[in-house]
């Protein structure tokens, strides 16, 4: 199915948990329901997850601070592609956080993109304030950088330089937790995608990717352009790091020489 942006909000589902309490919960889950406030604080007034987002929703708090620390490069650069949208705990604090013309979360599963819709609305985010985008991203970012044929107005690039305009976020799975096994962790083995997947597929875009905490920083600084830097942010909740978060400049026409 070609992405498709949504004019309404698709329905919740059966896979749209709200748990309430622990004899409900999956026990692969359990130490994240544990978690629930500082993952939604507002988790109570009826949040919902797909049970495969429970893994990889941002806590709120760590979506704030990358929100608030990303900001437009200039005035020009107004929109935030947020690729792998999930139940939307960064969608959410991009919109939040004002700064964007364009919030476009784009999400594949419907199920979890219904989550995303509801948990906007029950953290008061104007109907509109976030494009959603139901389809693969690697699809979407593809037609995206062929000029937009085919694209709805809302997503497309009128000014055309995408590269000028336009910033990815990408919170990609982490093909489960055996990261966790690794002192450092080869992004070439992130699965289903690696890091060169999803450098090929957001560049000349500057791009945010959310990494495992131990991910191999070399294989990181081996992407940035020539004279350019890339900051790396260990992002951390009660002192301990929940991601490493790598901000990947854009790339001009004298990068790309
Ligand atoms: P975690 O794997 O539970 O690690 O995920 P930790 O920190 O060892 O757990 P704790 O017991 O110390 O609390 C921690 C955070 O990493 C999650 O809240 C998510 O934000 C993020 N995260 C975890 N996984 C497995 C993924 C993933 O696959 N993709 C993404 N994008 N984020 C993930």
């Amino acid at each position: 199915m070609a992405p498709t942006v949504l004019k309404a909000k698709l329905p919740l589902t059966s896979a749209c948990h709200h748990y309430d309490d622990l004899s409900q919960v999956p026990w692969d889950l359990q130490k994240y329901w544990h978690q629930r406030y500082s993952i939604f604080q507002h988790y109570d007034y009826d949040i919902r997850l797909t049970d495969d987002a429970w893994f990889g929703v941002t806590p709120e708090p760590v979506a704030a601070q990358i929100a608030a620390d990303l900001s437009p490069r200039t005035p020009a650069s107004d929109t935030i592609i947020d690729i792998f949208g999930g139940a939307g705990g960064n969608s959410i604090a991009f919109a939040l956080s004002g700064k964007w013309r364009r919030v476009i979360a784009v999400e594949k599963d419907a199920a979890t993109l219904a989550c995303a819709q509801h948990n906007a609305e029950v953290y008061g985010v104007d109907e509109g304030a976030i494009v959603w985008v139901h389809g693969d991203c690697f699809e979407f970012l593809a037609q995206l950088k062929a000029g937009g044929d085919g694209l709805d107005p809302a997503v497309r690039c009128e000014g055309g330089d995408l590269a000028a305009t336009t910033t990815i976020f990408a919170s990609p799975p982490w093909g489960g937790v055996s990261y966790r096994d690794h002192d450092v962790f080869d992004l070439g083995q992130m699965r289903p995608y690696t890091l060169a997947d999803l450098y090929e597929a957001c560049r000349p875009m500057g791009h945010v990717l959310f990494l495992p905490r131990t991910s191999d920083i070399r294989q990181i600084a081996r992407l940035a352009p020539e004279g350019k830097k890339v900051d790396v942010v260990q992002y951390c909740m009660e002192g301990a790091s929940k991601a490493m978060v790598a901000f990947m400049p854009p790339l001009t026409a004298a990068d790309s020489s």
